[in-house]
């Protein structure tokens, strides 16, 4: 029998007071399932020291379950991912972010459906079923549903959540759509779903519960909602 392993990669920027609770977090639920784990921390060089707190969780879990993996500068998620991926020794890979606002409780349930259909991806979505968002208000969740809804129809792409973040990726799969993938900012995500689909991974879907940041500034401004329509179209004029 094969043993699974789950590489968490958690990209930092500006997450001291927020990493501390993530960890300790994953590391409960992920032992509670009695899952194989490493968590993966990329951090750019974060003004506000989130790595002086990395290296303390270091000391305190192993480095065998943290694997610090810091860049000196911030040069954004997408490669980020990259980064990170290099270093995973897991043949799964969780990618979440760092901010609360995806509950590793979740985790497990990513865990459960993977294994029951066998899927390549499990993605977390805040639109079917028991899933949603709290804390953010009227114009961002028109954003966000905008984005999902203008994409649906763009793309087709048959999952409910694209611009989320929070998916279970065989490991040689997400190394694939990576590696395929071209975007910045938030249609990274998009685009990830987008190329599953046309590498025909299979794809299964949890709800989740999405929480906005509590600690920390949110920068979700017009210059990026210009970019995803950009990053949009031209992923509807290349696929
Ligand atoms: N390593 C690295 N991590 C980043 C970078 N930008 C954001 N992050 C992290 O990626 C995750 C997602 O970023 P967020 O800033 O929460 O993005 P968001 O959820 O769309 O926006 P808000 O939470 O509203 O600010 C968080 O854990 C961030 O700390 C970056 O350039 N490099
Ligand atoms: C995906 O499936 C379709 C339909 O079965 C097929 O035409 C296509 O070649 C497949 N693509 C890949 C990359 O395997
Ligand atoms: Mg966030």
């Amino acid at each position: 029998m094969v043993v699974n392993k789950y590489s968490i990669l958690l990209p930092t920027y500006n997450e001291r007071e927020n990493l501390p609770i993530i960890i300790w977090l994953i590391v409960k639920y992920m032992t509670e399932s009695k899952l194989d784990f490493e968590i993966i921390v990329i951090d750019d060089g974060s003004p506000d020291g989130t790595i002086e707190v990395a290296k303390e969780l270091e000391r305190i879990y192993g480095s065998d379950k943290i694997v610090l993996r810091p860049r000196a500068s911030k040069l954004g998620l997408g490669t980020a991912y990259i980064h990170g991926l290099k270093h995973a020794t897991g043949n799964f890979v969780i990618i979440m972010d760092a901010d609360l606002s995806h509950h590793p409780k979740f985790i497990p349930q990513f865990v459960e459906l993977q294994e029951k259909n066998n899927y390549d991806i499990v993605t977390g979505t805040r639109y079917v079923g028991d899933g949603a968002v709290f804390g953010w208000d009227f114009r961002r969740k028109l954003v966000s549903r905008g984005a999902n809804f203008l994409t649906q129809i763009l793309l087709r792409p048959g999952v409910s959540d694209l611009t989320g973040s929070f998916r279970l990726y065989r490991k040689e799969v997400l190394e694939k759509i990576v590696s395929s993938c071209v975007s910045k900012g938030y249609v990274f995500q998009m685009e990830m779903i987008v190329k599953a689909r046309l590498f025909n991974n299979t794809i299964g879907e949890v709800p989740i519960t999405f929480v906005d940041r509590v600690y920390g500034q949110s920068k979700l401004g017009g210059s990026e909602i210009i970019q995803f329509a950009k990053g949009l179209l031209y992923l509807f004029a290349t696929t």
